[in-house]
């Protein structure tokens, strides 16, 4: 299994959005003693229950010091760059997308540790088939962010092959949450905009109206992660990357969605040539049979459900003064 018995959980990037909700949820299933969060950031004081370590994924021996140290097992890689600031920063990302996945997987391998590793539609590209696209396809993709994701997917591969490492990871794809922000993706509008909707009614989309991506709940992703892991292995033929979405729309068709509850909300469009330039050259819809098939993935959450959930819940967040994010 993804996760041994009696041995530490590592989750790095765990200030991340993904982070940020994937350090309570194992810390709810394992026990907090058994999870061990870590950034590059340093979090506020009493922010985890269990240990913190700061950790750059770039610094091998700091990987392999907290690994032994806690004597860990898994590890849940989350630390890296999102699509438009890997774009802004292409060697920065190279270094922490694919070098420091790198030194986890061989951290990992010295330490007979299991490892999560989160690829993305992102690791697709403009010579994908962009509807239903299928779990084995074409992958070209022409974005740095892109460039890491597949060469992930491959190292891990490599890694289960050549050295039996049990390396595990989803294709995401744009993840909405209230937790934590995105920071710096390309799907971060679909997050931006209930903020906007709940403070403003108005939102300027740096998407254009009509641009379909994949998108998903951030609790669906959090247990999309977990059953992975727990996943019997003899049903996994894929194991590394699988397909995986809940739902998929347009800025335009989220905005009618929002406008349900908040009836004044208008949304209205500044488009970024680079972000859209990236959103194009991604699936606007991809199939997720292998997962479905393979360890029973189920979304529970859909287009109505989600947006209802986060002008919920983002409404008593926005409430708090001390809470702005
Ligand atoms: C991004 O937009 O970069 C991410 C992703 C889809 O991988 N949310």
């Amino acid at each position: 299994m993804g996760t041994k018995k009696d041995k530490k959980i590592l989750v790095t990037g765990a200030l991340g959005q993904i982070g940020s909700e994937l350090v309570p949820a194992l810390e709810a299933r394992y026990g907090a003693e058994r999870v061990v969060a870590s950034d590059i950031r340093i979090p506020p004081a009493g922010a985890y229950q269990g240990a913190f370590e700061q950790v750059d994924c770039t610094q091998p021996l700091a990987i392999q010091d907290v690994v032994r140290r806690h004597d860990i097992g898994a590890i849940y890689h989350m630390a890296a760059l999102l699509s438009a600031v890997a774009e802004e920063r292409p060697q920065i990302a190279w270094s922490v997308n694919l070098g420091g996945l790198y030194n986890v997987l061989e951290v990992a391998r010295q330490n007979s540790a299991s490892v999560f590793c989160p690829s993305s539609i992102g690791a697709f590209g403009p010579s994908t088939p962009r509807d239903r696209t299928p779990q084995t396809t074409i992958q070209r993709p022409t974005t740095m962010y892109g460039v890491t994701k597949v060469a992930s997917e491959l190292l891990c591969d490599y890694y289960a092959e050549r050295f039996e490492l049990d390396a595990r990871g989803l294709r995401l794809p744009g993840l909405i949450s209230y937790a934590a922000p995105p920071g710096g993706g390309t799907t971060d509008y679909a997050v931006e905009i209930f903020y906007q909707a709940v403070r403003y009614s108005h939102y300027t989309c740096f998407l254009a109206a009509d641009t379909r991506l994949d998108m998903m709940y951030m609790p669906d992703a959090i247990d999309g992660i977990i059953q992975l892991m727990q996943a019997e292995p003899t049903r996994l033929k894929h194991r590394n990357a699988f397909n995986v979405t809940a739902m998929n729309f347009t800025p335009d068709e989220l905005a009618g969605e929002i406008r349900k509850s908040v009836a004044d909300f208008v949304i209205d469009y500044d488009v970024d040539p680079v972000r859209q330039a990236i959103a194009e050259s991604w699936p606007r819809a991809i199939d997720d049979s292998a997962a479905r098939a393979e360890w029973d993935w189920q979304p529970r959450y859909d287009l109505a459900t989600m947006t209802a959930d986060m002008l919920a819940k983002l409404g008593e967040k926005l409430k708090s003064p001390t809470r702005t994010t």
